[in-house]
């Protein structure tokens, strides 16, 4: 979005509040005084956190526009601007490429704003949001990042990131990837994306894709593409397992060219439970994913969801599964989140509307145990794991590469190794229960119907089959994984 509001004319500036202070944005506006300030709300837990910034932005320069765009401030719109009280101008729904430019023209010649794409104000709603016309010419403003050092995940340190594809063509309960684009798909220009590519300085390359390689031959177009031009990155992606089992040859080949990292979003280990999850896949497909990514040297990291239902008994059991496996395991907590179809359907009562909490680290939904027996037995068994991986042998190989990283000057691996303990602790989970409740999110409308329509809370209208760019057999076996394979 800044590189599409430069080429409009626009001076850019670019600040990453994870990798700065507020003390940095606050000496930033003081000192360049911009006409606006775009915020990007991609969190829901960031929500109360933008809202103070652009309260006290509004108080330092009255006259600077501020807006606030993507992922979770495109579900709360309405929401944000009645927590800003006047501090945020608009909100600007979907893609940020689409409408920005026209966004801070309108804003310039002081035309009417709803007018414009996706735009949403205090006094209401403007058309829908459009899609940006085409993801082959758009290319991230990458040199606007001021501590591009700062970016890693794992070994891969310093770690770019990039987008072969937009939006994904399943439909989990429990994500808002697939609500927000429409259930559509879009695959970007494998030339483009390898020109793009070969601009990125970073060894590491994070491809961001919801799911990676849905379509083989895409995956194979762009794999060859690399090869051809002699690239080499260590990469890390995120797939599904039963698209990791019928694009083997593609897997294969991203290993050949430096795949090294995958996560699978696994979510059960019990059948029951990913048919609750809408997660279409059998336990027996996730495990022969897992076998065969094994098989290939690729590391790779699982997802799985802890229910606030989970009693100690459950805890346990999925402490000894992982025990049993080599993989690294990641617990999330099943959170209903504005976007997503729980948000509609969930029967059960919600604890708290506080935004910060909707980071899925943390119950939002009524616990079996004590609440602070809960975030125990979950900090316990995200210790169990991580002191897995941090074992000897593990450490072993981990001391290997954080020696390399730091001759390079990478300290950011090797502080996140130590730092575990200090973010993983039941203390701090319940502690931030008690915090003061400034801006409480609007709750999901009463369940009165079996039959609500997710469509209601998309951000793009869907977008049918036209909307997705795969072939006719890819779209088979995503209708065949999402009707339940069971
Ligand atoms: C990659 C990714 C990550 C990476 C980020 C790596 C990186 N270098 O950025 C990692 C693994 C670190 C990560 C972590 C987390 N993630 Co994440 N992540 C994603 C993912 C898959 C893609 C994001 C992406 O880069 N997309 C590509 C870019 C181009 O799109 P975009 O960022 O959405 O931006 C577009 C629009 O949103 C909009 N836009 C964005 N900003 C702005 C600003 C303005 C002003 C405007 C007008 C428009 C605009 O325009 C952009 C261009 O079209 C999304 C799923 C998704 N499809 O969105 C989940 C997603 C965003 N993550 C999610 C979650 C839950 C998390 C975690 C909280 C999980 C956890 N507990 O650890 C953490 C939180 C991290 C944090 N910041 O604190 C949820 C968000 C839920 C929510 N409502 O809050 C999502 C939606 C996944 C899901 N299944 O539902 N994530
Ligand atoms: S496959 Fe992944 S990205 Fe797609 S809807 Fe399911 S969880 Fe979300």
């Amino acid at each position: 979005m800044a590189a599409v509001a430069r080429d409009a004319g626009h001076e850019v500036r670019l600040i990453d509040l994870q990798a700065e202070t507020h003390r940095d944005l606050h000496r930033m506006i003081r000192s360049w005084q911009p006409d606006a300030v775009c915020f990007s709300g991609n969190y829901l837990a960031n929500i109360p956190e933008i809202i103070d910034l652009a309260k006290a932005i509004k108080a330092a320069l009255p006259q600077c526009f501020v807006l606030v765009g993507g992922h979770s401030a495109s579900f709360v719109a309405a929401d944000l601007l009645r927590h800003a009280d006047g501090a945020v101008n608009c909100v600007l729904r979907g893609e940020g490429e689409a409408s920005i430019a026209a966004l801070l023209e309108t804003v310039a010649r002081g035309g009417d704003l709803l007018r414009v794409p996706g735009v949403v104000t205090r006094d209401g709603e403007g058309p829908p949001p459009c899609f940006a016309q085409s993801l082959d010419t758009l290319r991230p403003a990458r040199d606007l990042l001021r501590h591009r050092r700062k970016y890693f995940i794992g070994v891969l340190d310093p770690c770019a990131s990039i987008e072969f594809a937009r939006g994904c063509p399943w439909d989990c309960a429990f994500c808002s990837a697939w609500t927000f684009y429409g259930r559509s798909y879009r695959a970007r220009n494998p030339e483009q994306v390898v020109a793009e590519l070969a601009t990125i300085r970073e060894p590491g390359v994070f491809i961001v894709d919801d799911v990676a390689f849905v379509h083989a031959e895409h995956g194979m177009q762009i794999g060859e593409a690399i090869e051809r031009r002699g690239i080499r990155k260590r990469y890390y992606l995120e797939t599904r397992g039963d698209v990791l089992l019928r694009n083997k040859d593609v897997f294969r080949f991203w290993r050949r060219l430096g795949l090294e990292y995958m996560f699978i979003g696994m979510e059960a280990i019990d059948a029951e439970g990913l048919k609750a999850f809408r997660k279409r896949i059998t336990l027996d497909k996730n495990f022969e994913a897992l076998e065969f990514a094994r098989s290939l040297g690729i590391t790779v990291a699982i997802n799985l969801i802890a229910d606030p239902d989970w009693d100690r008994e459950r805890f346990e059991t999925i402490r000894r599964w992982c025990l049993e496996i080599p993989e690294i395991v990641n617990i999330s907590v099943n959170t209903p989140y504005p976007g997503t179809e729980i948000w509609l359907r969930e029967q059960r009562r919600l604890t708290s509307l506080d935004y910060r909490l909707y980071d899925i680290q943390h119950a939002v939904l009524p616990t079996r145990l004590p609440l602070d027996e809960f975030y125990t037995e979950l900090v316990r068994t995200q210790q169990v794991l991580n002191r897995k991986h941090l074992g000897w042998t593990a450490l072993r190989g981990a001391t290997g590469q954080a020696c390399k990283l730091l001759l390079r000057g990478q300290t950011n691996f090797v502080r996140m190794l130590w730092k575990f303990d200090s973010v993983f602790d039941p203390r701090l989970q319940l502690g931030d229960h008690a915090r003061m409740v400034r801006y409480a999110m609007s709750p999901p409308p009463a369940v009165t119907d079996e039959r609500v329509d997710v469509k209601s809370i998309y951000v793009y209208g869907p977008t049918g089959r036209r909307g997705r760019r795969i072939d006719d057999a890819t779209e088979r076996f995503v209708d065949g994984t999402r009707m339940g394979a069971e």
